[in-house]
């Protein structure tokens, strides 16, 4: 069946900034107490939307959350009006605070594991949002998250919206992060790759930690309506992660019959590659080019955001949509353009996502792929997807309501709550969001 790939991108939100909060992470944990800029970095966000927008790619966008989480404060026990209840978080509880502050919802390559209905037992698309567990700050989005998805792909008998796995360290889920799909085309059947960090009953060891579990991801798949036959589970290396690949989409991505991954990605890798190729074999040959560590090494790979490119296609070619981090990494520059110089690639182009890319979010963290048939497509909910017009009245908005810098002493400050909220409040008369989708706009 003839389909695409809407991308849907994660609207970078008001309070972004670096708070250091994510273990593993060393682009999060290096910017640590930066001064962030939320104006420049939606700006940048909205760019590469409307660059993939030219390209003739869907392009939607997902709101951003409330933040700082009042409720969620709230629910621990902080007291009082808005102002009483962040003062005392910041007073009491200085970590809560930051983790009820954080734009992170904006890297929607988390937001959930979509399954495309060319691969589900009752065709129609399954979405499970991820829990995030792994993270306070994360887990705290996954609620958020589910509703607007379920605003965005409406229709029931289209789109199958799962809630979020158990939130226990046993189902940890990152969402698309860990899942990659390879097909012929995005609208035939797939072999969907799984990746966990590890298992359910594994004993936390000294290094990173694996955000994914295996029973996460055989839950994910078996809720989906997956065929066994063509589902591979594939264990992250010990080694990625803790050279800083917290995600396997720090390591590889994948479109279409392509597999663009790191040598030290996989665990077993020569398992994993077979068993791809076996359970493709009757649907499509799978193209695999393994960057050797001699070449790219896994550091370059973790500072350049290499695999974190978005591998699309266009016109009948893969062209990668890279970070300019890239472009400033003499291996993996050189890496591209000898794809490009052989035919592997099509071609390439750069972005500049630098504010996301401080906190470890490269231009695939940013996007929620979602293959489609022409007529779900249709059912998307029209007001989410990108047009000069929509990215002119975000880019407005954004210009008009951002901070142009936001530093770790501005946060504590209750005047943000009533400048985000006032920003959001404009931003639900934008996007088909209505008068009540946040919490503040119901109490
Ligand atoms: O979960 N950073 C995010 C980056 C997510 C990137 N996504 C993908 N690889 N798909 C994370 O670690 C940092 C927030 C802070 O430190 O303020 C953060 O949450």
């Amino acid at each position: 069946m003839s389909a695409v790939e809407l991308n849907l991108d994660g609207l970078v939100g008001p309070t972004h900034n670096y708070a250091g909060l994510s273990w593993g992470n060393l682009a999060s944990a290096r910017n640590k107490d930066a001064v962030a800029r939320p104006r420049a970095a939606a700006l940048q966000g909205l760019a590469k939307m409307r660059q993939l927008m030219a390209l003739g790619v869907p392009q939607g966008v997902l709101a951003p959350q409330e933040r700082p989480n009042l409720p969620f404060l709230r629910a621990l026990g902080f007291a009082g009006d808005d102002a009483a209840v962040w003062r005392a978080a910041w007073k009491d509880a200085p970590d809560i605070a930051r983790a009820a502050c954080a734009a992170s919802a904006m890297w929607a390559a988390n937001a959930a594991t979509v399954s495309p209905a060319f691969d589900c037992a009752d065709a129609r698309t399954h979405i499970t949002p991820a829990n995030l567990t792994t993270m306070l700050h994360r887990a705290l989005e996954a609620e958020g998250t589910a509703r607007t998805l379920a605003r965005v792909l409406p229709d029931p008998a289209r789109f199958a919206h799962h809630p979020p796995l158990i939130g226990h360290a046993a189902f940890a889920d990152e969402g698309a992060a860990n899942h990659m799909r390879l097909c012929a085309a995005h609208g035939a059947p797939g072999v969907e790759v799984f990746v966990y960090g590890r298992n359910a009953g594994e004993r936390a060891d000294a290094g990173f930690p694996g955000r994914q579990t295996r029973e996460a991801c055989e839950a994910i798949a078996r809720r989906h309506g997956l065929a066994p036959e063509r589902v591979v589970f594939a264990r992250q290396a010990r080694r990625a992660i803790d050279a800083g690949a917290f995600h396997n989409d720090v390591v590889a991505v994948a479109n279409e019959r392509v597999l663009f991954f790191h040598e030290h990605a996989f665990e077993d890798k020569a398992g994993v590659l077979d068993e791809i190729r076996r359970k493709a074999a009757d649907l499509f040959e799978p193209v695999f080019i393994e960057v050797k560590d001699a070449d790219v090494s896994l550091a370059d790979a973790v500072t350049s955001y290499l695999f974190n490119s978005q591998l699309i296609t266009i016109a009948g070619r893969a062209m990668l949509i890279a970070p300019t981090e890239v472009r400033e990494n003499n291996a993996a520059a050189a890496y591209v353009r000898d794809l490009v110089d052989s035919g592997a690639l099509g071609g390439v182009r750069y972005v500049e996502v630098r504010e996301s890319m401080r906190n470890g979010g490269g231009p695939a963290c940013l996007r929620l792929r979602v293959a489609l048939s022409h007529a779900d497509l249709a059912a998307v909910e029209q007001g989410f997807v990108l047009n000069e017009a929509l990215a002119d009245a975000l880019e407005a908005w954004v210009t008009r309501c951002y901070r142009e810098t936001l530093a770790p002493a501005d946060l504590a400050d209750p005047a943000l709550i009533t400048e985000t909220r006032r920003a959001l409040d404009e931003l639900t008369a934008i996007l088909p969001l209505g008068g009540d989708f946040y919490a503040f706009q119901r109490s």
